[in-house]
């Protein structure tokens, strides 16, 4: 069974306020701004978004009104036959069913929209195929505008209903009206109904609750019923008919036994024999209330028989009065009783009682025997209970103290100290002393320590440990050790005469030593080397410091006479060689060898490359740049009837990014009649330039076309154009 809690169903808006409601949101909450020269498909997607996230608003808030109210077919019987008398069940499916189709169609609408906005193809059509959409979807809403007030009044008087469990324990007062039903429930439980002496003072069933036997009760006070038939009964009486038929009470018919209602004892009874199929397996109750007023035995014989027979029928009778409240009690005992083993009863007749049964086991303990078991305290227990109630008086605590003393009473924890010299008790303890803090040299056990190493060490000794005996070393030992002493005494003598030594004193590098060029060119000659011719050289290594320049060669003599050349190095290629033969000889050869390299060398990627020597995007200038002046020529002095003349050409080329009133001179064109003509030419031309639908270029080309024009196209100043 689905759960439903009737105080919490959202608020069913009006359809204008539904309307409202989801258009400002889809303006709040959707992209606002679009522009006509954005792409096409941005435009669709914006006003596509505009539509379905109306859509899913008005699908959400519908889906929750039906996922909300109540289906009757999942409620208890109870409440759904109560809204059926209430709100009338058609009435309510219906609404119901509208709100459901209306959602359906949004749906659809704003699918059949989306679809059609693919094939928008502007921004006018899109914005039209969404005020469809959303004028469709509000259409709509508008016309559930009754559905959706029905539903809220449901709403707003099913969250007033009481709550009513219809499983549990209940009391179910019914009766005349006028009768005192009210009254009962205000006696017995913390509920107030109202009651007024006149008929129908209560309109709708009402609850309340109480304790018997550590349960909670539900009493639930239902409108009066008069005595019609079924048909004719107002929605007032049938909520308490409604309450009848299916709620497992113990009922209370209550009766005016003063006839104060207004209604004769005969016409109460024939109410209750009318409506007893309702009571059928219920535990029923006569309440003759208003017995202050006039009593049972008081009334004349026949309705006094009246009573009797009800009691030889089984039900009981009980007179009570709530205004003196007697009799109400018993009632309401009673009738707890009667609804609790009737409960049980109901019970036990079920199926699932067998189960519970087969598990259950009461035992009942029977006695043993006679004999008489008294508690057993052992003798110890009790010797040690005396001993401890000694008569020496306690030791004051230190709330005896306070209590004593009062106000006097200051807490001093310090005398329990426990010190060698009670006396110090009260000393300051120092935190730093000479400049230490005490507390990392406290240690509690430092004397027993000290004692226990004094001990240690004074039986080591006794031990005799620490007596040497060189004798009992053999010969071996003996000549180890005056080697060893030997060995270092040895070792400090090298360190001490090393000391001596200077080693951190200058020293000549070993490269620096000095060779006798004369030594060393006689050595050499000895071992076999021509050492003639050798003037220039220089043997020894070059030191950084003398010869890190490059000394200057001498100077070339003079091949002109404004400059002197200085004579440079031979260049790499030719150094080493021996004359121009050779260098020739060995260029041939380095030629050869890269020779096949080169064959198989390929153009890849790792070589460089420009892709594109003139970029678009960097040497054309924006359209508007460039613009071709008509009869440009003209205001250059230049006759058009000279077109063909050598000096006209010349000038044309002379003129060529010259600077004129526009900017600089460009390409010309020659433009002749027919004006097709010139008209292709001209485009020719401008093409280069990006120009042809220019308008001043084209009427130029009209106004003139008889005759042969010349254009020049001009450049402004600020143009980026290369020609
Ligand atoms: N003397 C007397 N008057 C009572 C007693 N019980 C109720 N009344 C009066 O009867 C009148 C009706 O009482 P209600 O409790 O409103 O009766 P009801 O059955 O709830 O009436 P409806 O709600 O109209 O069906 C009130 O004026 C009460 O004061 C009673 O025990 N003794
Ligand atoms: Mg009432």
């Amino acid at each position: 069974m689905a759960l439903y809690n009737f105080k919490k169903i959202t608020v069913v808006p009006s359809a204008k306020d539904f309307i409202d409601l989801t258009l400002s949101k889809t303006q709040r909450k959707t992209p606002t701004v679009i522009h006509k020269h954005y792409q096409i498909h941005r435009i669709r997607q914006f006003y596509m978004r505009k539509v379905k996230y109306t859509q899913q608003n008005y699908h959400d808030r519908l889906t929750q009104i039906l996922t909300d109210f109540p289906k009757l077919d999942d409620i208890h019987p109870f409440y759904a036959d109560l809204m059926n008398v209430l709100y009338d069940k058609d009435h309510y499916k219906l609404a119901l069913g509208q709100i459901n189709i209306a959602k359906n169609l949004i749906d659809n609408v704003a699918k059949d929209y989306v679809r059609l906005m693919k094939y928008g193809d502007s921004l006018y059509r899109c914005k039209q195929l969404k005020r469809a959409a959303l004028g469709r979807m509000c259409t709509i809403i508008k016309r559930q505008k009754q559905s959706l007030e029905y539903l809220e009044q449901v709403r707003q008087h099913l969250s007033r209903l009481p709550t009513i469990d219809p499983n549990t324990r209940t009391l179910l007062l019914c009766g005349y009206p006028n009768v005192g039903k009210s009254s009962f429930i205000n006696k017995v439980t913390r509920a107030d109904v109202e009651v007024q002496p006149y008929a129908f003072t209560t309109k709708s069933l009402f609850v309340g609750h109480m304790d018997y036997r550590y349960l909670r009760w539900q009493v639930v006070d239902t409108p009066g019923i008069l005595d019609h038939p079924l048909e004719d009964r107002n929605t007032i009486e049938m909520q308490a008919i409604t309450a009848l038929a299916h709620l497992r009470a113990a009922v209370l018919y209550v009766m005016d036994v003063s006839e104060q209602c207004g209604h004769s004892l005969e016409e109460q009874v024939e109410l209750f024999r009318n409506i007893k199929p309702l009571f059928a397996n219920k535990p029923l109750i006569i309440v003759a209330n208003k017995c202050d007023v006039k009593r049972i035995e008081e009334l004349p014989e026949e309705s006094q028989k009246i009573f009797e027979s009800f009691e030889a029928e089984g039900f009981s009778v009980i007179q009570t009065s709530t205004l003196t409240e007697e009799g109400v009690i018993q009632v309401k005992t009673e009738a707890c009783d009667r609804l609790l083993a009737h409960r049980v009863d109901t019970k036990m007749k079920g199926n699932k009682v067998n189960e519970v049964l087969n598990r259950l086991h009461l035992a009942m303990p029977a006695k043993r025997d006679n004999k008489e078991r008294l508690p057993f305290i052992p003798e110890g227990a009790i010797a040690r209970k005396k001993r401890m109630e000694v008569d020496t008086p306690k030791r004051k605590s230190e709330r005896d103290l306070e209590l004593e003393m009062g106000d006097d009473y200051v807490l001093d924890l310090q005398k329990y100290w426990d010190l060698m010299n009670s006396s110090e008790k009260y000393d300051k303890i120092p935190e730093i002393w000479q400049g230490h803090n005490i507390l990392d040299y406290i240690d509690p056990d430092i004397m027993k320590k000290l004692e226990e190493l004094e001990k240690e060490e004074e039986l080591r000794e006794a031990a005799g440990e620490y007596d040497s005996e060189p004798e009992s070393e053999d010969e071996e030992m003996m000549e180890i050790r005056q080697l060893a002493k030997r060995i270092r005494e040895k070792k400090k003598l090298k360190i001490l005469q090393s000391k001596e030594k200077d080693t951190r004193g200058p020293r000549m590098p070993r490269t620096a030593k000095k060779v006798q060029r004369k030594v060393l060119e006689k050595e050499m000659t000895d071992l076999g080397l021509d050492m003639t011719n050798k003037d220039d050289a220089h043997y020894a290594r070059r030191s950084r410091s003398v010869t890190r320049k490059r000394k200057r060669d001498e100077s070339e003599t003079p091949k002109s006479v404004a400059r002197s050349r200085s004579s440079s190095r031979p260049p790499r290629d030719v150094s080493g060689l021996r004359d121009e033969k050779m260098v020739k000889k060995v260029k041939t050869m380095a030629k050869k060898a890269q020779k096949k390299m080169n064959r198989l060398g390929r153009k890849g990627e790792a070589d460089r490359h420009i892709f594109d020597t003139k970029p678009k995007h960097l040497l054309a200038g924006k359209r508007k740049s460039a613009f071709i002046a008509e009869g440009d020529a003209l205001r250059c002095g230049i006759s058009p009837l000279l077109f063909l003349s050598p000096q006209l050409l010349l000038l044309i080329t002379r003129s060529w990014g010259m600077e004129c009133p526009f900017g600089y001179l460009g390409p010309v064109v020659l433009a002749v009649s027919p004006p097709m003509f010139c008209a292709s030419t001209a485009s020719i031309v401008s093409g280069q330039c990006e120009k042809q639908r220019s308008p001043r270029f084209s009427s130029a080309i009209y106004k003139h076309h008889c005759v042969v024009n010349i254009f020049f196209i001009t450049y402004p100043k600020y143009s980026t154009m290369s020609y």
